[in-house]
């Protein structure tokens, strides 16, 4: 291949249409259709119906944990369980993470204290946490990314002896496993996202698992004004209720779960054996866990090695029909609410900035052709080779 094959040269893109980034898993229509029947019959549209209901028994078996409150959003559920932890003061988290997590901080008026990411692994670096602890902290939020997870027991172990709350974004970690117990059983709670691009599709939606009958209660009144299961005293209430169609789409696919699960190991396998030896690209194995969802294949691409920017590879996919895409950029700190607050001298960090400059999530899930791989990583290899002459295709960005 040379350089003037590539698309972003005025060559023919490799692909006709698209390749999306997410999961993205449709269950078959006849069966959604049947789902649907079902809701038109019993004129039941929302408010905890029988799907919602038997999907959360549904859950609370599969991740052996006690409780499982279905809500219409992960945002929404980590900003319900803000109020159900009754935190105050600040929390901290990474920022190497979606804005959703810190905003759902915001919305709870809370302020976050971000701390840097450990970088092998992408997930917070609890040697990083301890000086950041201070009274006026009342949690830690790790957040579980790529089908990975944070150190939990450390975690534990630290805010355990400094009296903080521990809970987990898990919105990437639905269906991993550490060393064979599902993730959902960690900490105060943990939340998982169910949105569309999501291992788990509601279409929209999420969950907030834990073991404690207490917290569960105040957010089954919390989620509605009008409450759900035993009665709990609670501030403030919110409207976090999930449609029954969300849940049907939701416990079709929990049907297909295993298969798409398999079909994402396979696909990071691929990516594995195919992006080996190109320099300046680092596939991310996800770590700390016994068993993945695989839910993203993240890589960091070293410009000096590769010989592109992150952005101008990203260029060159998107021009061959490939939705590439740099998540999390910019950092959550370097956001416009969060900006003013964060203190280069006082909070370096150096890791989270590095990251955000050079990661890159690839195509995967059930809407990918897994033979697509070989394509998408040769077309990186080339572009590897011929950088020195895509660069003159690509303008005058520096790498
Ligand atoms: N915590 C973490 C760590 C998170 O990553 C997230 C969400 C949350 C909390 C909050 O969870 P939720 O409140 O969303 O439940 C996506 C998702 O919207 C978001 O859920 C996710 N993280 C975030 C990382 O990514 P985008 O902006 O990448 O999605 P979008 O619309 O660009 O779609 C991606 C690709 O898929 C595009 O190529 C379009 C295609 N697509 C998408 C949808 C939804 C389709 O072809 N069909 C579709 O139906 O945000």
């Amino acid at each position: 291949m040379t350089a003037t094959k590539f698309a972003v040269a005025g060559g023919q893109p490799a692909f006709d249409t698209q390749i999306p980034v997410g999961q993205l898993y449709f269950p078959n229509w006849e069966r959604y259709e049947a789902a649907v029947k079902g809701i038109f019959k019993r004129r039941y549209y929302t408010n905890q119906g029988p799907l919602v209901q038997e999907l959360e028994v549904q859950l609370q078996q599969m991740l052996g944990v006690k409780h499982v409150i279905c809500v219409v959003n992960a945002t929404v559920g980590l900003m319900m369980a803000a109020e159900a932890l009754e935190l105050r003061g600040k929390v901290i988290l990474p920022s190497f993470t979606f804005l959703a997590s810190a905003q759902s901080l915001s919305w709870a008026g809370l302020e976050p204290v971000f701390c840097d990411v450990n970088p092998v692994t992408h997930q917070i670096d609890v040697a990083k946490i301890k000086p950041l602890i201070t009274e006026s902290v009342s949690a830690i939020m790790a957040v579980n990314l790529w089908g990975g997870a944070s150190d939990v027991e450390a975690l534990r172990k630290l805010a355990d002896e400094a009296g903080k709350k521990l809970y987990f974004d898990s919105a990437h970690a639905f269906g991993c496993e550490i060393n064979g117990k599902r993730i959902g059983c960690f900490g105060e709670l943990e939340v998982m996202s169910f949105h569309a691009t999501k291992m788990l599709s509601a279409t929209e939606g999420g969950c907030i698992c834990t073991n404690d009958d207490a917290i569960a209660a105040k957010l089954r009144n919390i989620r509605s004004s009008y409450g759900a299961g035993a009665p709990a005293t609670v501030v403030k209430t919110s409207n976090g209720r999930m449609s029954e169609f969300q849940a049907a789409i939701a416990l079709l696919n929990l049907e297909d779960f295993e298969g798409n699960r398999t079909n994402n190991e396979n696909t990071f396998l691929k990516y594995q054996q195919h992006l080996a030896g190109i320099p300046g690209v680092r596939l991310i194995r996800p770590s700390g866990v016994s068993r993945s969802n695989y839910q993203y294949i993240v890589c960091e691409i070293n410009s000096d090695q590769f010989g592109l920017s992150r952005q101008q590879l990203l260029d060159v996919l998107k021009a061959e029909n490939i939705n590439a895409r740099r998540y999390f950029f910019p950092g959550v700190h370097k956001s416009i609410e969060f900006s003013s607050l964060y203190n280069q001298q006082n909070n370096p960090l150096p890791i989270t900035e590095s990251l955000c400059e050079t990661c890159l999530q690839l195509p995967v899930g059930a809407l990918l052709d897994i033979n697509d791989v070989e394509v998408i990583c040769d077309l990186i290899r080339n572009a590897q080779r011929h950088s020195a002459d895509l660069r003159n295709y690509l303008g005058s960005v520096s790498i």
